[in-house]
Order: structure tokens, then sequence, then C-alpha cells
């Protein structure tokens, strides 16, 4: 059985680009929030940069799933598997597998904020796994966690290490958000890429390749679609750095030039000073420490770490 529950429509994530840009284009440094890469051809990117030979996280959380998928189903004892920033990949498959071998498997919620994804993935996953109960629920999960289904031993997954794109304020209200919408019968289950030598970092985010690259001006091309812009993506060169405070890689788009570009739907020309950087994403690296800590404060006890053998990575599961 395949249901959708519509939180965000497409008029609400057009007013949503739309206030990013106004917010992100007059900012100093300017800055947009790194949900717009993924339209299609961002997705598609995406998907090119988790085969990449430098891009080592996807197949270290894949590594530790693989063989860490019937330890999760234990320790959750969970029936449904709640997803956010669904995938329909192998990974999902993994977490599917294990708790269906459990014998716990009842129900399976995919969250993510587009819809025509979500669709596809729902259905697939449906089809593979006849007599789950296929609830997805298009959202932005970083303010609706309010409207996800409850009930039944949730376990709750982030994987990709998608919780470092938020920076440690908005961690901690999204960490605090996910708790006060938990029982004590769910899970939380997070993939966490570590800090490591930071030349390995800057090359996971910028391959010789140069599809992280594409994937960061890609930007550029949602906003001259959605908002009439008139960037030209090659007069922007890819930055990646890392940031020893901060301990996260920063992705910018740098102004080749001096430049004035029209952004027709918000009335508005912004302009660009030769060498300018944009911000376009952060990407957080954590210590067992910290993100221990940072769980504890929002009110969860870690109960199981697992890293990779190369210890590039780690999925952890946490109770609220
Ligand atoms: C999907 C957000 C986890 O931060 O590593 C990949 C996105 N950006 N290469 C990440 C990304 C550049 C990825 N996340």
């Amino acid at each position: 059985m395949l249901r959708i529950d519509h939180h965000l429509t497409a008029d609400d994530l057009a007013k949503a680009l739309r206030d990013d840009a106004v917010e992100g284009l007059a900012a100093r440094p300017k800055s947009l929030p790194p949900k717009w890469f993924y339209d299609a051809r961002g997705s598609g990117l995406f998907e090119e940069i988790t085969r990449l030979r430098e891009y080592y996280p996807t197949r270290a959380e894949r590594e530790i799933l693989r063989e860490r998928a019937g330890g999760i189903a234990a320790g959750s004892g969970a029936d449904t598997l709640v997803e956010l920033g669904a995938g329909s990949g192998e990974k999902t498959r993994l977490l599917l597998d294990a708790l269906g071998d459990a014998g716990t498997l009842r129900r399976f919620v995919p969250v993510d904020v587009s819809g025509d994804f979500l669709g596809e993935a729902a259905a697939e996953i449906e089809g593979a796994y006849p007599g789950l109960e296929v609830h997805a629920v298009v959202a932005d999960f970083e303010r609706h966690l309010h409207l996800l289904p409850a009930g039944g031993r949730r376990l709750v997954a982030v994987l990709g290490s998608t919780l470092g794109n938020q920076p440690p304020a908005a961690r901690m209200s999204f960490l605090g958000d996910l708790h006060s919408g938990c029982t004590e019968d769910d899970t939380l289950l997070l993939g966490v890429d570590l800090v490591k030598d930071p030349a390995r970092l800057v090359a996971a985010y910028d391959d010789a390749r140069g599809v992280t690259a594409e994937f960061n001006r890609n930007v550029l091309r949602v906003l001259n679609r959605e908002l009439d812009a008139g960037f030209d993506p090659g007069a922007f060169d890819h930055v990646a750095v890392w940031d020893p405070g901060a301990e996260w890689i920063e992705m910018r788009l740098r102004s080749r030039t001096r430049q004035r570009v029209p952004v027709a739907a918000l009335g508005l020309t912004v302009e660009f000073a030769a060498g300018e950087e944009m911000r376009t994403e952060i990407s957080a690296k954590f210590r067992r420490e910290r993100i221990e800590a940072e769980l504890g404060a929002a009110g969860f006890t870690l109960q199981d770490w697992w890293p990779d053998g190369a210890g590039d990575f780690a999925v952890l599961l946490a109770r609220p």
C-alpha cells in the first residue's frame, strides 16, 4: 500500500527559493542553501559524485551498513524505517532487508523535499517489498518533523552525513526537534563523516574530473531557470576549502570578474566584485566526542558507534 503526504507544494518551494535568494544574495558574504543543488541535473551529478574515487563517504557508509545492518535491526527492534532525505538505493534496501529478516518490518516512511523523486523511490520500494506499508512524506525535514507519521517503533535514519550540511546552531535545533518527536520506542540512525587529513577532505569536494565543480555551478542554473536570472556559470570558479576552526569543508563559487547579474523574478541586479566568493555549502566533519555531546545536548544517548575499517566515516545508533 502506497500513500504520499504533501506538506510542501511546488508553490511553497518556489517561495522558499525566492526568499533564500533574496536573503543569500544580499548577505555578506553571499550564500545560498545547499538544498537548491538537487534539481534533476544536480541529483544526477550527486549520484556521479558518489561514484568518484576521491569521494569516499558513500562507499564507507555502505561498507558499514552491509556489516552492521543486522546489529542495527536488533539494536532498534524497529517496525518502521523513517528515512530523512529518502533514498531508494542500496542503503535503504540494506536496512529494509535487515528489519525484514528480524521479522519486525511493517512500514517505510521516506521523507524528501522532492515529490517527483519521492514518488519514484516509494513506488520502487513498494514493488520490491510486497506487503510493506509505504507512507511517503513530501516535506522539508528541517521544518516539518512534527508532521511525520508517529506510532510504532521507528528507526529514524539520517544517512550520508547530511547532518553535516547544517552549521552547529541549526544542527542543535534539528536534533532537538527530532528528539521532541521521538518516543522511547524510537531509535536514531546517523551517518557522520569524520575529521581526517584535510588533503583527502578537499579532494573529496574538488575532484580531478570536475564533477563537483559542475555540481556546485549547477545551483546557478537553478536560479537562472526558477528566478529568470542571468548567471553565466562559466564566469565562476569552483572553490572547496577546509575550515580547521569550524572543522567543515566549505564549497564556494568565486566570481572571475567584476560582474552584474540580473535576477528578473526578484527585480534586482546582483553585483559581484572580481574574486568575490559566494558560499554554497558546508559539510561538517565530526569527532566521536563532539557528535556524542551534540546528541546529548538534544536529549539523545549514544548506544552504538560503528566506524568503517579505515576510520573515515561512522554510523551510530542513539536512543531518545
Ligand atoms: C549529500 C550533503 C552529504 O555534504 O558530502 C557531495 C553533498 N557536496 N559533494 C556532502 C556533497 C559535495 C553531500 N551530502
